[in-house]
């Protein structure tokens, strides 16, 4: 059986902990414990910064994974350091807001040595993971780069000094230095209508068993994968079902800025808001589920409306017994079973 999640950083990250803790507990219905889950994450946060390649959503599903995670960050290393980013501000070098703990910047070292020695970013993810995934999980989870081509999400915000009263920032100023706290006028995904697919992406797609979106950024994390060229093709063509699951609660983002950036793109910020966004697959959409909270039950009729199979349930990722109910209630809702 082969499961593949499109994933951002740290929603994505989360879910997956409680995916595989549901893998090897037996507690997916219909889902043999040996299951290869495909990771598909989005690379469009990518920053070079200081001279290397840093890629968020990357790095925090392999690093949650293979338990390397600051568990309260959610991003970056446990037990870090920042004797590099101490030193990188006493020499006055920018950014200064954005933060490389020293054990993470090895990752990055390692990271950008091999792409300058001609490697791809597959074959970098491929080779980090033999350190992080590969002890824990032997050749059932694979993570892959959307794509190995340089992508990357920058955000128009309103600047009174400039001609056009406007200016574009890396997504990484706008979250991180920015804090999401001034409007997304627009958003622009630099290299993504050219990008191609990773080796093995659109495969992960077609041969799967089982597609889950996790409750991944809807625009930046998994917008941005729907975006290469070829994915929706291969969601659209895949016989696996494709499920869903709401990271808007209550009518706002768990935790981030999903909520800026589904305004910046026209979307209504709620449960059934991004379901009907993502579309039934019954009319060129990509979903067959959507789980929403039960905060937001009273939105069920939009999404069955449309032919979108759907269930409110608790989808608050408190600890991996948690998640594991929300991966059972999604496989559950599309491949019926106990
Ligand atoms: P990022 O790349 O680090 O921003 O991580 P993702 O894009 O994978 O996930 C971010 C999204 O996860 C945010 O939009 C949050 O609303 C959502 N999220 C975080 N925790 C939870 C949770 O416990 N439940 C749900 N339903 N969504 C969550
Ligand atoms: N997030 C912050 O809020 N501050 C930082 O200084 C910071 C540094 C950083 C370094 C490497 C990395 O992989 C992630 C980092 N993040 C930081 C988190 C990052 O902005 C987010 O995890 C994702 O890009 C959100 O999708
Ligand atoms: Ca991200």
């Amino acid at each position: 059986r082969n499961i593949t999640v499109l994933s951002g950083g740290i929603g994505g990250a989360r879910f997956l902990q409680g995916l595989l803790h549901g893998l090897t507990t037996g507690a997916l219905p219909g889902i043999d414990a040996g299951a290869e889950v495909t990771v598909v994450a989005n690379t469009a946060d990518d920053l070079w910064v200081h001279g290397l390649k840093v890629c968020p959503d990357l790095d925090t599903v392999m690093y949650t994974l293979g338990d390397g995670i600051d568990p309260e960050r959610g991003w970056g290393r446990r037990e870090e350091t920042w004797s590099v980013r101490t030193e990188l501000a006493e020499y006055g070098v920018e950014p200064t807001w954005f933060g490389l703990g020293d054990r993470d910047v090895a990752t990055h070292l390692v990271r950008t040595q091999m792409l300058d020695a001609g490697f791809s970013l597959s074959q970098v993810t491929e080779a980090l993971c033999r350190r992080w995934l590969a002890p824990t999980w032997g050749d059932r989870v694979r993570l892959l780069p959307m794509s190995d081509d340089r992508i990357e999400t920058h955000v128009a915000i309103a600047d009174a000094e400039a001609p056009s009263g406007r200016r574009v920032v890396h997504f990484q100023e706008y979250w991180v230095r920015l804090r999401a706290q001034v409007p997304a006028e627009a958003l622009v995904f630099v290299g993504l209508d050219r990008s191609a697919p990773a080796a093995g992406v659109i495969d992960a797609i077609t041969d799967a068993d089982l597609v889950v979106l996790p409750p991944s950024n809807p625009v930046v994390s998994i917008g941005t994968i729907l975006g290469v060229p070829r994915v929706r093709e291969a969601l659209a063509a895949t016989t696996a079902p494709v499920v869903g699951l709401s990271p808007i609660v209550g009518g706002t983002h768990v935790r981030g800025m999903a909520e800026q950036v589904l305004t910046a793109i026209g979307v209504e910020v709620s449960a059934a808001g991004v379901g009907l966004h993502y579309g039934s697959r019954a009319e060129g959409g990509i979903l067959d589920g959507w789980l929403i909270d039960e905060r937001d039950a009273d939105q069920v009729p939009r999404l069955t409306g449309a032919g979108i199979a759907c269930e409110a349930v608790p989808l608050m990722m408190t600890d991996h017994d948690a998640t594991a109910a929300m991966a059972r209630a999604a496989v559950r809702l599309v491949e019926g079973g106990s």
